[in-house]
């Protein structure tokens, strides 16, 4: 009965779609580390429904570190207190994603981004996630924009002159024998990682575009993010007062679950290629 309710529930889902997308409607998807778990990255909070489609197990704190809280490490506090654990978490983190491949919910974004664009709507994906699996799958190259509203774990800077470090020149600053924190080679000031910390603000540019098309979508989706943290879960409100129609994917409640009118409860690399299969499997007559 359930499973029944379940499928309908994806139904409405995809035909909301289908009818916002043939009238060239805008549609914003909000993403959160849930949207990356079913490619190996553990989640910071909640159930972690991984590649296997099912739970991982851990327990909640057990989503990243155990020993460490990681609030208090993806905050300037915590730099601040202990810049070399937060800089080997975050050089752990980055060689994490590194060795991971995006999964069929990233794939199935970069779907639903191409028949959105191609219906002349605009396709806006705002993640919290700092990984850029969403990129490695292909968003923002089928017409639609990225949003990175926590920044990127593959670019660090220097604190002091600013300098960003990336790729191979970074892996040699970050290899181990050369000691955490590591240190920019041309001044020794410590660099920390392009990322938005607890406590920072957001790139005000980033968070204008996406209070834009939070605030002027048809269809507002939010996948797999807890929707706690803000200023970012504050979007799916403003989503939802603007009258788009909202709809939540995750394997768990979230206090979203209460806002939007579709919650999809279950995996995102399972609920967002269905979605996209159906949305072509209802192309406009
Ligand atoms: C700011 C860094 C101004 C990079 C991160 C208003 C009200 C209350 C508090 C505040 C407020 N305004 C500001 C605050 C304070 C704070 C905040 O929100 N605190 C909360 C926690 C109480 N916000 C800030 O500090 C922000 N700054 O507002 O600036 C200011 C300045 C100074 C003082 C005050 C205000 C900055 C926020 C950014 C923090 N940086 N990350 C990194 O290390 O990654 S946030 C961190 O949490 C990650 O980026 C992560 O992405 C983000 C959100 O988490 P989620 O992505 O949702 O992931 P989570 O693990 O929580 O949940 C996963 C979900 O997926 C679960 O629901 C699970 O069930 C589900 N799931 C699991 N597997 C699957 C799945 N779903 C589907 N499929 C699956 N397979």
């Amino acid at each position: 009965m359930a499973e029944n309710a379940e499928a309908d529930r994806c139904r409405q889902t995809a035909a909301l779609l289908r009818a916002a997308i043939d009238r060239g409607g805008d549609v914003a998807v909000l993403t959160g580390a849930g949207v990356s778990a079913e490619s190996g990255v553990p989640t910071f909070r909640g159930v972690a429904i991984g590649a296997s489609g099912h739970s991982t197990g851990r327990p909640r704190h057990e989503a990243l570190w155990s020993e460490y809280d990681p609030m208090h490490l993806a905050s300037i506090e915590g730099f601040r207190a202990d810049p070399v654990a937060v800089t080997r978490w975050y050089a752990w983190r980055r060689s994490l994603v590194r060795n991971t491949d995006p999964n069929a919910g990233h794939h199935a974004l970069v779907e639903i981004e191409a028949i959105v664009t191609s219906a002349g709507g605009r396709f806006t994906l705002l993640t919290q996630n700092v990984d850029r699996l969403h990129h490695r799958a292909g968003s923002g190259s089928h017409g639609g924009r990225v949003v990175e509203l926590h920044g990127n774990i593959h670019i660090w800077r220097s604190l002091s002159a600013g300098n960003e470090f990336a790729g191979a020149e970074l892996d040699e600053l970050l290899a181990d024998d050369k000691g955490f924190p590591p240190r920019d080679p041309t001044d020794g000031s410590v660099l920390r990682p392009c990322v938005v910390w607890f406590g920072e603000t957001l790139p005000s540019d980033a968070f204008e575009a996406a209070a834009e098309a939070s605030s002027s979508c048809a269809v507002f989706i939010a996948a797999g993010t807890s929707a706690v943290v803000y200023p970012a879960a504050g979007l799916v409100t403003a989503a939802s007062q603007n009258g788009s129609a909202t709809v939540e994917i995750n394997a768990d409640v979230t206090p979203a679950s209460g806002l939007v009118d579709i919650t999809l409860r279950g995996a995102s690399g399972i609920v967002l290629p269905e979605l996209a299969r159906q949305i072509k499997q209802q192309r406009p007559r």
